[in-house]
């Protein structure tokens, strides 16, 4: 069997005005839908990072593709999809999906997954049974939380409202979760900070605690926004709700700065987990991670870290190392959605329910046959189909292609988003507080 074409499709999806310390959402996200087919009549299929950067490492990556066997991944990987380890990978400056050293194996992630979808037709097992079988049969979800302005995305005759409208206070940010628990069933909680003031956002833990109990773990995450100070002061301020199954996340900058939170937390008998995608962001960071103490809990991400089967590897490397696995999550459709669910299952190392920006997507931009994946109970399940389980639906692939088009706008800015809406003298601080 060989890979007989290979197309990519640049696809704007409706997102909502969310904030993070990196700025602002714009009012479409990037995402690429690739598709492969192979001589023999098997389509294969995949979902990445989107706008010009992906478009250009996907193109540069075609050609090894195009009468490639699709069973044969090793050479690809070693050849292409190794992760640049010459300098800066980490997300402290460039969001998840825009740093040029990651591109090729973000690329080579696509391919992975759709040859994953092919093998798996070719022989009527799912993705995740492929792989060693599944360490469990659902792929267990978070209640991800944004403080956020009001809105649904969009933009112009398009834009939209959503159920949450504007979330920036601990009380809108307590009923933002209680609709997505009961929409969703999620049993863990993590929010996005470093949008407020440390101290609000504090206080916005401690609310979703009293509303929700020890029974649902919390997580927060500030992506770099504190000092070290700032970060200790926060790590004891939420010592009691942050145990229990929840974690610090990129408090602050730095695989040093990571070490030294914790040290000073440890100092003071406070174990809180520190959690990263920012500053570990391939199996290369790992082991400096682990040795210097600067990451208790590894997010994964089949997207960046090299597909599936890195997330499986990194499982069983913190296994051995005695580190957790979760898993990090940006803008993503249906395709991204079951890419995440197949990784997770294959991962029997993974003991954090994952990140997942779905719920902020809405119904009708999904590409895929049949609309939106379903959760159930927090988790999504592997359908008993072969492959990643699920056929695009390519009038809505054409539909969110044509919105692509017309876009100004080819990378994910959310610096520039936040001085167009919000604050125009708005730079990216760190730390900021
Ligand atoms: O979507 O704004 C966002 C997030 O901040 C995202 O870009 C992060 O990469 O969710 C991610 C994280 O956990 O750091
Ligand atoms: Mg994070």
């Amino acid at each position: 069997m060989r890979i007989s074409s290979f197309s990519i499709h640049p696809v704007a999806v409706a997102d909502p005005p969310i904030r993070s310390s990196y700025g602002l959402h714009s009012p479409y996200a990037l995402r690429t839908i690739l598709i492969l087919n192979t001589d023999d009549g098997i389509t294969g299929i995949a979902e990445a990072h989107g706008g010009d950067g992906s478009i250009a490492a996907l193109n540069a990556i075609q050609p090894m593709v195009l009468g490639m066997d699709p069973f044969q991944l090793h050479a690809l990987w070693s050849n292409w999809g190794k992760p640049d380890t010459s300098g800066d990978r980490s997300q402290t400056w460039m969001v998840p999906g825009e740093n040029p050293r990651d591109a090729r194996t973000r690329a080579f992630a696509a391919v992975e997954a759709a040859c994953l979808d092919i093998i798996g037709k070719a022989v009527g097992k799912p993705v995740c049974d492929l792989l060693g079988g599944r360490a469990r049969d659902a792929a267990p979800f978070s209640a991800y939380l944004f403080y956020k302005h009001a809105g649904g995305g969009g933009e112009g005759a398009d834009a939209r409202e959503d159920e949450y409208g504007e979330c920036l206070s601990p009380e809108t940010m307590v009923r933002q979760c209680r609709q997505m628990i009961e929409k969703y069933g999620y049993k863990e909680i993590k929010l996005k900070g470093g949008v407020l003031e440390p101290e609000i956002e504090i206080e916005t833990i401690r609310a979703l605690r009293r509303e929700f109990g020890p029974g649902y773990p919390l997580r927060i995450d500030p992506n770099c926004a504190w000092s070290v100070e700032t970060s200790v002061h926060v790590g004891r301020s939420l010592r009691e709700e942050l145990s229990g199954g929840g974690y610090l996340e990129d408090p602050t900058a730095s695989m040093e700065g990571m070490a030294e939170v914790r040290k000073r937390l440890l100092a003071e008998g406070i174990d809180t987990p520190l959690a990263s995608n920012v500053a570990v962001t391939g199996l290369d960071d790992v082991v400096p991670a682990w040795r210097t103490d600067a990451v208790q809990v590894v997010l994964s991400d089949p997207h960046y870290w090299g597909g599936i089967r890195n997330v499986q590897r990194l499982s069983d490397l913190c296994d051995a190392l005695g580190v957790g696995v979760s898993m990090h999550s940006n803008n993503h459709l249906g395709v991204s959605m079951m890419i995440m669910a197949h990784a997770c299952c294959v991962s029997p190392g993974m003991h954090f329910a994952c990140d997942t920006h779905y719920p902020w997507q809405s119904e009708q931009d999904e590409v895929i046959e049949g609309g939106r994946v379903k959760f159930v109970e927090g988790a999504v399940v592997i359908p008993d189909k072969p492959g990643l389980g699920i056929e695009l639906d390519m009038d809505q692939v054409g539909r969110l292609e044509e919105r692509y088009n017309k876009l100004t706008y080819r990378k994910r800015d959310d610096a520039a988003e936040m001085r167009k809406h919000v604050d125009p003298a708005w730079q990216r601080i760190l730390p900021r507080w």
